[in-house]
């Protein structure tokens, strides 16, 4: 049913990476061509054009799969449907009667899946509050963080822009291309670009201003940045005046940000800080497109929270940059989630919510009243993070059992155990619990943990309505082109299957995802028969130009952080690395700059991706790789006070001096597979093996680890 006819041509969207391209698909003469929606941005790389290589590949999961031996050395059989299905349900059951409905953790990346709420309406009838996403380390947090300034998610207008301000990113055609191309037309309008980057990347290399700061001390530059604007008088009086609360008090904090000061820790000349300063207060339009690097430091909330005060301050807000709030029509994930089905006392018990009560169900609760004032009951997750658990919390309480037993854990479209700091703690976590179903594509380190391995269809393979995430004003419908292989199903398959099994089939009256659908698409009056074949069906805003802040205006000083105990102002904390021995560790790591030819710990047994870069390779400079002996090709190990992991040695200049590169997401597929054969590698290469979870490495508003930089490390060859 999902195999496209000759001459037919589709629409959808490759979810391979979170890139979003849009892509058109045709089959001429039999042979099937993707090709970019937008011919004047083509916008696609060749993970997408290699998608048979992906979908069709031998190592495929095309059954479900139940372990039968031991956690440490599992060997996998076949089993039907229903048999895993039964199996899971039961086990599941006999778990929630033991320890309660709160023994159940779930991880989930609803991109991969393309179904958004639906996981967490099954854990709101079930009664469990402990669901978090790897999405809390990519916008996620930045969605909570922004929503304590100006109530939503902020977007920038790329086609307005006439300053760029880039905190990291490095776009190429291999890397979020759709960003590209509005990086390129904007520059060919003439819009100016400010990167700030430790590494002089292709895009720094573009930049009329490329301040290259040390690892993990953009809050110091954001400060003084605001220093800067306010002790010039350079920021909007009228925007400060009418829309925002808190300058009184941010001007106060700023005083203790001078760019002299700035210039210190973040080794990047103060006059290099003012210039930049006055540059994003005169633009006429600046925008500070989202990146992932502020999502990852120890000083993340600090960083998000000044680059929206800075949009605020300087009158960009509602300019070349917006929140939009929730949109109604077609059913948000929120709605679907049904969250009122989760009594107040098992809100009450989610993992992490007493130490880290922003992005948790308590922080959700600040925003109740302002969305009762615009109708609508329940406050928006906004981007699968609103209300979520602490994953290094959870993963504890795997091991631990504190402060409560977790004894079930289903991993959704994510490779859980090597996508947080610390993996050999999410490792032993797993290893605790009773019961792990994986739903997954692969054999992966995660999946070589489980109990059941459930396989899943691909984005070639389904028909989905999203986004998976409330960001978006849209309904959104993607087009499959290709026959599910073997017996991969779609996600609402699978819980439908739990819930009928566990008696919640109220909850999910619906047979399958078409009638599923039918219900999400009710309030927008159409059938997804009559709506699925148009890309997006648009939303209306529900309160447009409002700040869903419980004051209803921008918050510079946030109410919410207060009342949750926490700092209202960002600031800069120094997070120094305790008994750091520089003799024993003289480098800096930066961590995670994109691979071209994968996709975080994904794509890695792709034959044509994977000849682009067979092994992980460290970055060093030059002079450090002479003075270590290290030549490129060669083999090495970097080693933390935490962990260590093994590369390929690349000498390359624009490593600064002193510093190391390590990429995330490596393992090997085709290496032996099982706790005792380290995970198919994923135990010598991926970078959670280097980074801690403990508190000096954590935000300490969000909990959220550092993944990016600032651990020290040594290197040696092997
Ligand atoms: N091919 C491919 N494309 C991808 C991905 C992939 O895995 N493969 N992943 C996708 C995903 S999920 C994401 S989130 C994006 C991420 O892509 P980007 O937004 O580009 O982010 P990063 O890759 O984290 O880092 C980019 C830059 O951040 C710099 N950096 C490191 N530490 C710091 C710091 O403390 N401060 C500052 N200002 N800069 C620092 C690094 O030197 C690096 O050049 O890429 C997406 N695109
Ligand atoms: N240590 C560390 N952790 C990180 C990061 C880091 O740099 N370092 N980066 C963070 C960032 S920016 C992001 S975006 C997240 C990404 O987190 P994830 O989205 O979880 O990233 P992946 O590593 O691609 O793992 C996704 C898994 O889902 C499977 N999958 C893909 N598509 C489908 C599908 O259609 N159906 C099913 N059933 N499964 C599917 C893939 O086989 C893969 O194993 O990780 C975050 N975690
Ligand atoms: S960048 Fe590549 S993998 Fe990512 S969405 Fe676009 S085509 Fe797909
Ligand atoms: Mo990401």
């Amino acid at each position: 049913m999902y195999a496209i006819q000759e001459g037919e041509t589709r629409h959808t969207t490759c979810v391979f990476c979170d890139g979003g391209c849009p892509l058109l698909v045709t089959k001429r003469e039999g042979e099937i061509i993707i090709a970019p929606a937008n011919p004047n941005a083509p916008a696609i790389c060749s993970k997408a054009i290699n998608w048979k290589e992906y979908c069709f590949h031998p190592d495929r999961i095309t059954t479900p799969l139940k372990n039968i031996v031991t956690r440490t050395e599992p060997v996998f059989e076949q089993i039907s449907w229903d048999e895993a299905l039964d199996e899971i349900a039961d086990k599941l059951s006999a778990l929630v009667t033991q320890y309660g409905p709160e023994t159940l953790a779930v991880a989930e990346m609803t991109g991969n899946t393309g179904m958004g709420g639906i996981t967490r309406r099954f854990m709101n009838h079930l009664g469990t509050p402990n669901y978090f996403s790897p999405l809390l380390l990519c916008v996620g947090n930045t969605a909570q963080v922004h929503r304590t300034v100006n109530g939503w998610y902020n977007t920038a207008n790329w086609n307005v822009a006439d300053l760029i301000v880039y905190f990291g990113q490095d776009r190429s055609t291999e890397r979020w291309p759709r960003e590209l191309y509005n990086l390129k037309a904007a520059r060919e309008r003439g819009a100016k670009l400010i990167v700030v980057d430790p590494r002089t990347t292709k895009t720094a290399a573009l930049a009329d201003e490329h301040l290259a700061i040390r690892y993990g001390t953009d809050a110091a530059l954001l400060l003084a940045w605001i220093n800067v604007i306010v002790e010039e008088d350079l920021y909007d009086h009228d925007f400060v005046e009418e829309q925002t609360i808190g300058f009184a008090e941010l001007s106060e904090r700023v005083q203790q940000y001078p760019p002299e000061r700035a210039a210190e820790i973040c080794g990047i000349d103060a006059e290099a800080i003012r210039r930049t300063a006055r540059m994003y207060a005169h633009a006429q339009a600046a925008i500070i497109p989202w990146g992932v690097v502020g999502d990852m430091q120890a000083n993340s909330t600090s960083v998000i929270r000044a680059q929206a005060i800075l949009r605020s301050i300087c009158g960009f807000m509602g300019k070349s940059e917006f929140a939009l709030g929730p949109s109604i029509g077609a059913k948000s994930n929120t709605e679907i989630a049904d969250f009122g089905a989760l009594p107040q006392e098992q809100r009450a018990k989610q993992i992490g919510m007493d130490r880290y009560p922003l992005m948790s169900f308590a922080g959700l609760a600040c925003y109740e009243e302002a969305y009762r004032a615009i109708g609508l009951d329940i406050p928006s997750d906004i981007a699968t993070c609103s209300a979520t658990a602490h994953p290094q919390s959870v993963f504890k309480a795997m091991e631990t059992g504190e402060p409560y037993p977790v004894k079930a854990f289903i991993s959704v479209g994510n490779n859980t155990i090597m996508s947080y700091a610390d993996q050999e703690q999410a490792i032993r976590g797993f290893a605790a619990c009773e019961l792990v179903v994986v739903y997954e594509h692969w054999m992966t380190p995660t999946a070589q943990l489980a109990d059941y391995v459930l396989p899943g269809d691909a984005w070639t393979e389904r028909n989905t309505l999203g986004p998976g995430i409330d960001i978006a004003p849209a309904a959104t419908f993607n087009q499959g082109f290709s026959e599910p292989i073997g017996e991969c199903k779609d996600w609402y398959f699978v819980i439908k299957g739990l819930a009928d099994r566990m008696g919640m089939e109220d909850a999910f009256p619906w047979a399958d995802n078409y009638e599923y659908f039918d219900y999400v698409l009710e309030d927008a009056h159409v059938t997804y028969a009559e709506a699925y074949t148009k890309p997006a069906l648009p939303k209306k805003l529900a309160a447009p130009g409002k700040f869903l802040t419980p004051s209803g205006k921008i918050e510079l000083y946030s109410s919410v952080l207060e009342k949750l105990g926490c700092d209202p102002l960002p600031s800069y904390i120094e997070h120094a690395e305790p008994d750091w021995d520089q003799s024993r560790y003289p480098f800096v790591i930066y961590a995670g700059t994109r691979d071209d030819a994968s996709y975080n710990t994904n794509h890695h047994q792709i034959p044509s991706l994977r000849t682009r870069l067979p092994e992980p390779v460290v970055f060093v400079n030059p002079e450090d790789a002479e003075a270590y002996k290290l030549a490129t090709g060669s083999w090495c190990r970097v080693t933390t006070s935490h962990g260590s992991v093994e590369m390929q040695v690349l000498a390359d200049t624009a490593q600064p001096q002193g510093t190391l590169r390590i990429p995330h997401g490596w393992w090997k597929p085709e290496r032996p597979q099982g706790l005792n054969n380290g995970l198919s590698g994923a135990v010598l290469y991926n970078d959670g093996v280097l980074f801690c979870g403990d508190d000096w490495n954590l935000d300490p508003v969000q909990g959220l680890p550092n993944l990016r930089g600032g651990i020290h490390a040594r290197i040696e060859a092997i």
